[in-house]
């Protein structure tokens, strides 16, 4: 942002400029809060004509959107009807289980009737039923009434909390949204933050995911690793505690890094309730050991083990290894892990939109980053959610080296404040045309290296985050997909 430039650090002591820094990420975060207004006022209007004098025959609506029902708690006549539509911009569908009704797949701005006559008196739980949106936030109740004609009412808070966003009161218009308490979760947060990254402040969560995993080496030379898969108690960020599938107890799995023309044998054991296997994605390996159950071997069922071996080809991959089958439950609930062939080819030497890059550049650190954005683990990096996040720290004349990983079942615009990302590689290919982006599209399954080259000038704490705004902020603050890089002074102590 070119008015940053006009601003740098103060200087006075070596806690100011780490104040300003925070001053200027702090200022960030209220700039969200407004942009998140303008989204509530717009989805609002699009929620469906509430004020509405339901006719006892008349079918109640409800909106759904990424990721909340609204209302969460709805109120009907026996015999009714609900309408659902979809108000968001992503396909969705509503189920009633215990009336066995589900909508079909209704793209944005559709609706689709159900007819819930089958249902006595009760409250039912109601879900959309896309993999991953009902862990997000898509899930409510409906209680059927068997008084006077019912109707849309809005319960004031959703059960469960997180879905009760300001979208879902300022649709009934019968609500405020407390701007002061979003304030200060906002403000809270992000003193819990930057607290974490204070040095010699312990972890806000116990448990790091990406422990790059040793090999031993076998009696015939083979490079072997062993992946045991249960499901474990692993903390996203303060207190919140979910349970997790792991590969060796860790979110995301080891770092597997091994190298070009390299023989692998992975042993794998699962203790998992379900079958499962493990995919190389990304890697190229002969087709039985693909990990494609049961196409390519059998499943491997709760308390089996099976070995995989293969060579790799002789040139560099970044692939990402997972389960294939159950892959909808397994892999948001934490199964995704870094399988890493030899180091990415970079631009050095050359000049990228008139930049150049250093002919003898040396990557000072090189860091995973895997999204997901369902499952137990939800909207995260690295299986963490901010606050719990950390931070990326680094110094003027630094060369990171970002792989990121999209293990989720969204896409992630993933922008950096200030400094801009040469992206180097897709799904581990070098590109030949490197190219400068503030903001980079991961799809799931796809993978983007980039290069972040920091300067004198880009001392500070900048956001980084997903830019699907409902990923990185909510009613208690930034949340979820948000982590920021600390480009630090030299020439101030630490
Ligand atoms: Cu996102």
């Amino acid at each position: 942002m070119p008015e940053s430039r006009t601003n740098p650090p103060r200087r006075d002591d070596d806690r100011s400029a780490f104040t300003s820094s925070v001053a200027a990420f702090v200022a960030t975060g209220a700039f969200f809060v407004a942009v998140m207004a303008l989204i509530v006022v717009s989805t609002s209007s699009g929620g469906g004509g509430s004020g509405n004098g339901v006719a006892t025959a008349a079918p109640v609506p409800i909106s759904m959107s990424e990721f909340k029902i609204s209302p969460a708690a709805i109120t009907m006549p026996t015999g009714g009807k609900l309408i659902a539509k979809n108000t968001g911009s992503m396909v969705h569908n509503l189920q009633v289980k215990e009336a066995n009704v589900t909508t079909p797949d209704i793209q944005p701005g559709g609706s689709a009737e159900m007819n819930l006559s089958s249902l006595a008196p009760g409250t039912y739980p109601i879900s959309c039923i896309v993999p991953g949106h009902a862990e997000a936030g898509m899930k409510g109740t409906v209680t059927v009434s068997d008084g006077a004609a019912g109707g849309g009412e809005v319960a004031g808070a959703a059960p469960g909390g997180s879905g009760s966003s300001a979208a879902d009161s300022s649709a009934s218009g019968s609500e405020q949204i407390d701007w002061a308490a979003r304030d200060k979760a906002m403000a809270d947060g992000m003193q819990t933050f930057l607290d974490s990254l204070k040095p010699g402040a312990p972890p806000l969560t116990p448990g790091q995911g990406n422990q790059k995993l040793a090999p031993t080496i076998g009696a015939d030379g083979v490079k072997e690793f062993t992946l045991e898969a249960s499901v474990i108690d692993w903390q996203t960020e303060p207190g919140k505690t979910v349970k997790a599938w792991a590969y060796n107890n860790q979110v995301p799995a080891p770092w597997i890094r091994v190298e070009p023309n390299d023989r692998v044998r992975i042993k794998f054991k699962n203790n998992l309730p379900a079958s499962s296997d493990i995919h190389w994605h990304g890697i190229s390996t002969p087709f039985d050991q693909d990990g494609v159950s049961p196409l390519t071997q059998p499943m491997v069922k709760p308390g089996e083990s099976y070995t995989y071996e293969f060579t790799l080809p002789n040139r560099t991959e970044l692939g990402m290894y997972h389960p294939h089958n159950q892959g909808e439950v397994a892999v948001p609930n934490g199964m995704f892990g870094v399988f890493q062939v030899g180091d990415l080819s970079l631009p050095r030497g050359r000049t990228v939109s008139g930049r150049a890059i250093p002919a003898n550049l040396q990557v000072t650190q090189e860091l995973p980053m895997v999204l997901n954005d369902a499952g137990s683990i939800g909207l995260s990096l690295n299986g963490k959610s901010y606050p719990a996040t950390g931070a990326t720290v680094a110094k003027p004349g630094d060369a990171i080296l970002v792989n990121y990983y999209n293990e989720g079942l969204q896409v992630h615009p993933m922008h950096l404040h200030r400094l801009n990302q040469l992206v180097v590689a897709k799904d581990g290919i070098p590109l030949d045309q490197p190219y400068y982006a503030d903001t980079v599209l991961i799809g799931p399954g796809e993978r983007y290296s980039v290069l972040i080259l920091p300067t004198a000038e880009d001392i500070g704490a900048w956001a980084w985050h997903c830019h699907i705004l409902t990923h990185s902020e909510s009613a208690k603050g930034l949340t979820g997909m948000v982590t920021a890089l600390v480009v630090t002074d030299p020439t101030k102590p630490t």
